[in-house]
């Protein structure tokens, strides 16, 4: 029996539009990013997609594109899974940053380096940062165990276990489950699933609102690799735009 998962990256954020690094700062949608979750949903719906069950972050980015898609796709009473597991990388004094002035000021290296490598973390952020968590409620339950920065190794460490308990779980029983979370988590979840090593992992973009639906054989291995975007050729564009953010 094979399992189908589903992908979706939450669409544009203000912050995406502004450029800024964004991380567990908790921000919503622009228009364009609305417009890119209803037309993910409607994609599923073309395709003939019926997700039954859906698991999503604690931000709002990703909980907004979720109810907008599954509106599209007549699927909104489907029951749902928040999990901080599923957050964005948390992306340290980074948050609330410019990428273009970041790379300008750090250089190429560097900005790559805390932007895409799989194990070094960006410095961490002050709990008396505007930027930071630490005081949000919704996070309570993590006390002083709260990231305050993350790389991507930290990512996948936390996500596995929620992949491995809840996900796989409902995959399992036979469910078609979508996932809609973030650029970080999603490469994370992607890394497992293809077996990318931690440097091609760093070639890896995800774009805004396109579902990448993933056929998975009975030990979770996918059926092609990679996936398939429902949209191939408005993915193939915007994974360039992603991998050239905070460039002119
Ligand atoms: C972006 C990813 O996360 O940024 O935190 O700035 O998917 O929640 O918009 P998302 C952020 P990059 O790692 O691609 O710079």
């Amino acid at each position: 029996m094979s399992h189908t998962l589903i992908l979706l990256r939450h669409g544009q954020s203000e912050w995406n539009e502004k450029n800024l690094f964004t991380g567990w700062y908790d921000v919503s949608l622009t228009e364009q990013g609305r417009a890119e979750a209803s037309r993910g949903g409607q994609l599923l719906a073309e395709a003939g997609y019926k997700p039954e069950v859906l698991h999503t972050s604690l931000l709002t980015r990703a909980i907004v594109t979720a109810n907008l898609a599954l509106e599209a796709a007549g699927r909104s009473w489907i029951p749902v899974n928040r999990d901080w597991r599923l957050n964005e990388r948390h992306y340290g004094a980074l948050q609330g940053k410019d990428k273009a002035q970041t790379l300008a000021e750090f250089g190429e290296e560097q900005f790559m380096e805390w932007r895409r490598s799989y194990d070094t973390p960006p410095p961490v952020l002050d709990d008396s940062s505007e930027f930071s968590q630490i005081n949000d409620e919704r996070y309570a339950a993590l006390g002083d165990s709260a990231p305050r920065t993350e790389c991507l190794k930290d990512v996948l460490e936390r996500m596995l276990p929620y992949w491995e308990e809840n996900i796989k779980a409902d995959l399992s029983a036979g469910k078609t489950v979508m996932v809609t979370a973030h650029g970080n988590s999603l490469r994370a979840l992607v890394k497992h699933l293809d077996g990318i090593s931690d440097e091609d992992i760093a070639n890896l973009n995800i774009p805004t609102g396109i579902p990448l639906v993933y056929e998975l054989d009975d030990n979770f291995q996918p059926i092609t690799k990679g996936g398939t975007y429902l949209d191939p050729a408005a993915a193939a564009d915007a994974i360039k735009a992603v991998a050239n953010q905070g460039r002119k």
